[in-house]
């Protein structure tokens, strides 16, 4: 195999070993890597019902044939496991020179199940496994960790660890890479917490197995100055993903005060331009010629990483409008490892409780103070408040009753991402239907839909959404490159099977490339409904009743909101066009077609499958 190392690495914590193991060239060829490696490996090794906070549950690091290789934004690698969020599946993508070393190891996985005794560090040095004690290291936040390992083991090697909140098992607990990158929404830190492994140390010097060397180096090179000749490449280096706080705030889908408004009165002061103003560098994932990470001088005089999601989550979904204190916020939750999406969720929640008097703890909108001693607490799971608020706005919602559940904001358990649907149906459904639950990952349909008209429940947005889904949610998390060259720069989708032609000698054209993406999003829909089995139905396809029954009071959308009905059919058009039965789960045909025939056999096990 070239491109491939064809190789897994499997870690037993109990056992204090790892095995490498070869596997089919029909892994590679049907999974493509990364996400498609971890749904099969999750699905064939999981038994299905467990605890994912258990021994039992394996947490997956994945990576694709591009990754490593000198080509554009090839620095990034998934983590999946069993969520213990949504206990369906979960997984994330990050950026990092782990991604890098484990496939320079010759490794395309590692996989790691099992529970150590006492806290450890996996180091995977090449062909060898071997275990630091890191009863020193627990207790550390991820940055003093990751300082710690990197004075052992040197600056340049792979490094991912878990800060408080994953040793806590919070339930949104990411993992955390290089001072900034994190990872791993579903709570993949919690998993690796669970497992007593505060981190991974990844080293590798081979060289990757490439098919056409000489192409592949020419290639290479000439796509990533192709990225550089891109017209919104300048801005793009001065705001990465900033800039999408004064887009949202101009087309009214900036969440906003739990998700309540969508336009912010102090977006201003948050957006890309303020940024800009206290800006001090650029990171970013390795293999990358167009970083994007904006570090910035937070209010206690940290430096800390700002992307959208966070200022968005942590700024306005608060009320917080200062955007030195947005950056603090942001730095301890990478300090803690935990997720900011869910983070300024489960905030808000708070706020909102607090405001209405559901709970006794007094959680001001925009308090800075408060949010901060809060997620403290929340990390170290202190107090009532912080425990309740550790797993998930979901969970706490169940508790405080009254309610609360129609605007505690998630869908499948997992908090919405921070794009808020008011007006927009398509990317209502997207949430809806995405493999993770409610994140904007598998389908930005949002941009697409502010211009094409946001009112109808259309075919076309169906289709819209599906195809999203291929190529982000299949294409690019298997091959585990960052779709933000194609996203924000316009960086064409031509390349990949050029390169993909170049690293494994194989012709994969686009509509190859779909199936595969299709296959996996229907295995993953299978891994759902497989855990869930008789429990499953499609109102876990449908986003908070906030959005279907409470317009929004400002800005230039006010009295908008969705209509559930039109929902609803739009969601069975879109089972329909997937084919999957009236529940959302895939026929057996379709599995079939897709050349999942064990999947379909295993699933009817479970449910029932229609012809
Ligand atoms: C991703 C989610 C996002 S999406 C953001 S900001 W974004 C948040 N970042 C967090 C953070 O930072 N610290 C923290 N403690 N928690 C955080 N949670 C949130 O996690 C990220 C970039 C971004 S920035 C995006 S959109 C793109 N995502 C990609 C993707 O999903 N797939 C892919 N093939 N390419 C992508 N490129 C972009 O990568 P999750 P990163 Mg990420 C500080 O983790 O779980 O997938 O959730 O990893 O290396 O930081 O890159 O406006
Ligand atoms: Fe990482 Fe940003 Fe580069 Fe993508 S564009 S690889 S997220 S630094």
């Amino acid at each position: 195999m070239f491109g491939w190392n064809g190789k897994l690495l499997h870690v037993n914590l109990n056992k204090g070993k790892g095995v490498a193991d070869k596997y089919e060239a029909g892994m590679a060829k049907n999974f493509l890597g990364g996400r498609g490696f971890a749904a099969k490996i999750l699905w064939d090794e999981l038994k299905p019902g467990i605890d994912p906070l258990s021994p039992e549950n394996k947490l997956v690091f994945a990576a694709g044939p591009l990754t490593g290789f000198a080509l554009p934004s090839s620095g990034k690698l998934i983590v999946a496991a069993k969520s213990p969020l949504t206990w369906g599946y979960g997984d994330g993508n990050i950026g990092t020179f782990a991604a890098v070393h484990m496939r320079k190891a010759g490794y395309d996985a590692v996989i790691v199940e099992g529970k150590a005794q006492d806290p450890v560090v996996l180091v995977v040095r090449d062909e060898s496994a071997e275990f630091l004690d890191a009863k020193n290291l627990w207790g550390l936040n991820s940055f003093e960790t990751v300082r710690k390992l990197a004075e052992l083991y040197g600056r340049t090697v792979g490094i991912l660890c878990i800060g408080q909140g994953g040793e806590n098992l919070v339930k949104y607990a990411n993992i955390v890479s290089q001072e900034g990158r994190a990872g791993g929404r579903p709570g993949m830190g919690a998993v690796m917490g669970a497992k007593n492994l505060k981190a991974v140390v990844l080293i590798g010097s081979n060289e990757l197995p490439v098919a056409n060397p000489k192409e592949m180096k020419e290639l290479g090179a000439e796509a990533l100055r192709e990225v550089l000749t891109k017209p919104n490449y300048a801005f793009w280096k001065r705001q990465g993903t900033m800039s999408t706080v004064e887009w949202s705030q101009e087309n009214s889908v900036l969440p906003t005060h739990n998700y309540s408004e969508a336009v912010f009165k102090e977006a201003e002061a948050i957006g890309g331009f303020a940024m800009e103003k206290i800006k001090v560098s650029n990171r970013g994932c390795p293999q990358c010629n167009m970083t994007c990470g904006n570090v910035v001088k937070d209010s206690d005089r940290k430096e800390s990483e700002l992307d959208y999601e966070n200022v968005a989550m942590l700024g306005s979904n608060i009320g917080l409008g200062n955007l030195r204190r947005v950056a603090a916020l942001n730095r301890v939750a990478d300090e803690y490892g935990l997720d900011t999406i869910s983070l300024g969720n489960v905030l808000g929640f708070a706020m909102e409780a607090s405001e209405k008097g559901l709970i006794t703890e007094k959680v001001p909108w925009g308090m800075f103070k408060t949010a901060k001693a809060l997620i403290s607490d929340i990390a170290y799971r202190r107090g009532y408040l912080g425990n309740l608020l550790a797993d998930g706005v979901y969970s706490a919602s169940e508790e405080i009753g009254h309610g609360s559940n129609r605007w505690a904001m998630q869908v499948k358990g997992l908090e919405v991402s921070g794009y808020d649907c008011h007006t927009t149906p398509a990317m209502a459904l997207s949430y809806g239907t995405c493999s993770i639950g409610a994140h904007h990952k598998d389908a930005w349909v949002i941009s697409w839909e502010v211009k094409a008209g946001r009112k109808g429940y259309t075919a076309e947005k169906v289709d819209k959404v599906i195809e999203l889904q291929r190529v982000r949610g299949g294409v690019f998390e298997c091959l585990t490159v960052c779709r933000l060259p194609w996203v924000e720069l316009g960086f064409e989708l031509e390349w990949y099977p050029k390169l993909l032609h170049a690293a494994t000698g194989t012709e994969m054209p686009w509509e190859a490339l779909n199936l595969i993406g299709d296959r996996v999003l229907n295995l993953i829909r299978a891994f759902w409904v497989r855990e869930f089995g008789k429990k499953w139905n499609s109102g876990m396809d449908v986003p908070p009743a906030r959005w279907f029954e409470e317009p929004l009071t400002e800005g230039p959308m006010k009295g908008m909101k969705l209509d559930r009905a039109k929902y609803e059919s739009m969601l069975h058009m879109y089972y329909g066009k997937r084919g999957w039965d009236e529940h959302g789960v895939p026929l057996k045909s379709t599995l079939n077609k897709l050349g999942l025939k064990d999947i379909a056999h295993d699933l009817g096990r479970h449910v029932k499958l229609s012809d």
